[in-house]
């Protein structure tokens, strides 16, 4: 498919905040927007197994479109629906998705001396087969959207990645992560390099389905110590946004503005910063102003940042929370560099009324004056 293909984009905001252009007012979307906080996630689903929504790309679609159509003119962009954990399934991985409790990996990978170890290592993934579903919904949902706003494609980091892989899970003590890196780090990085080829064939493949900008997610990107993110998360991240660009060009395909979100490793904003994305997503813990001094003159676009967790709070709250971020980041002066959003995925329980009330008052506050 070739952008021509479509609809115009009626609303390009989102994607000329990310080329870093000054706009007239911040783009706004957030992380996690179709799913379970909504009514209708949970009556278009109905008893079907979440992975079974994701290869359907009629129920992909729709489920991407729900945020867009109740927040029509509030938002700015779109996230196709999928799960970072198509990857490790498409690397030859059993992963289940288990009502309220989350991902389970009956066989995960316990240890490089694992057969499946040498088995996944060994094989050619045919990036294009396994995950064709993704690319069908990402077509047929830019055809629903008719250009109404972006597309987003995503992909997990090879760290956050290897970390489901190996944990079979979710998990809060990172046992098995931990163990392969501080025992097993030359074979953790052949993995990781494995995946990330995977993901850089993954991204392109999305972009030429219909993607217009792509996130990488490395949501445990907090777990590492600096000396251990600069060790097997960066390297990884940075060969992404090196070779994903290289790979489009072959493919004939423009390139598309890239999204790095390094959830919880705040120590590494300067570095984010230099490792070839175009936009960095911030995280809660960030201070918006002192974000806004280490991006200093580099062109990098910031995103975020507002405790999801703002949105379980009063109206009041929510309110404040806004005149922060308008604040810190400047935006009155600055008027680019900031694409709106949560510091993490809306989570479950939060009124959707709620959360129009944020978009509300992120489009009340970023109003610019009339001499502006
Ligand atoms: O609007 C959207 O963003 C929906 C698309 C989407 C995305 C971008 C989903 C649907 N998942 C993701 C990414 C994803 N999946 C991440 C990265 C973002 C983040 O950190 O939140 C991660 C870590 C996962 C793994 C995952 N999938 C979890 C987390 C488990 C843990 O370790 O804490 C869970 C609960 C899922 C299931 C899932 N994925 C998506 C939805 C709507 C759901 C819930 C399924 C359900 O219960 O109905």
């Amino acid at each position: 498919m070739a952008d021509q293909d479509f609809a115009p984009l009626q609303n390009d905001l989102l994607l000329r905040a990310a080329w870093g252009q000054t706009v007239e007012r911040p783009p706004i979307w957030v992380m996690r927007q179709a799913g379970r906080y909504l009514p209708e996630y949970h009556e278009a689903k109905g008893n079907r197994d979440f992975f079974e929504c994701c290869r359907d790309p009629e129920v992909a679609s729709t489920l991407t479109l729900q945020p867009i159509e109740r927040y029509a003119g509030l938002i700015d962009a779109a996230i196709i629906f999928s799960d970072i954990l198509v990857v490790p399934q498409a690397m030859g991985m059993i992963v289940e998705m288990v009502d309220k409790k989350g991902p389970h990996f009956p066989n995960p990978l316990r240890s490089p001396g694992d057969p499946q170890y040498a088995e996944i290592m060994q094989r050619q993934v045919d990036v294009a087969a396994e995950l064709d579903y993704v690319y069908k919904a990402i077509t047929l949902t830019r055809k629903k959207l008719n250009g109404r706003v972006p597309l987003f494609g995503f992909c997990g980091a090879p760290w956050t990645l290897l970390c489901y892989m190996v944990e079979g899970g979710g998990t809060k003590l990172f046992k098995e992560s931990k163990t392969w890196i501080y025992k097993y780090p030359e074979e953790t990085k052949a993995l990781l390099q494995k995946i990330s080829e995977v993901c850089v064939e993954y991204l392109a493949l999305q972009v030429k389905a219909g993607a217009q900008i792509i996130q990488v997610f490395d949501s445990w990107a907090g777990e590492l110590s600096p000396a251990s993110f600069k060790k097997f998360s960066q390297p990884y991240l940075e060969y992404i946004a090196r070779n994903l660009p290289r790979r489009l060009r072959e493919m004939g395909l423009e390139p598309v503005p890239m999204v790095v979100f390094p959830k919880g490793a705040w120590y590494a904003l300067d570095a984010a910063c230099n490792m070839g994305y175009n936009v960095v997503g911030l995280d809660w813990l960030h201070d918006p102003a002192e974000a806004v001094k280490t991006v200093g003159e580099r062109p990098i676009v910031i995103q975020g940042n507002a405790d999801p967790g703002v949105l379980y709070g009063s109206r009041a709250a929510i309110t404040e929370a806004v005149e922060n971020m308008v604040k810190g980041f400047d935006w009155k002066n600055r008027r680019r560099g900031w694409i709106v959003n949560l510091g993490h995925g809306v989570t479950p329980f939060v009124n959707p009324d709620d959360l129009r009330f944020f978009f509300e008052e992120i489009h009340r506050l970023t109003k610019l004056d009339e001499q502006q």
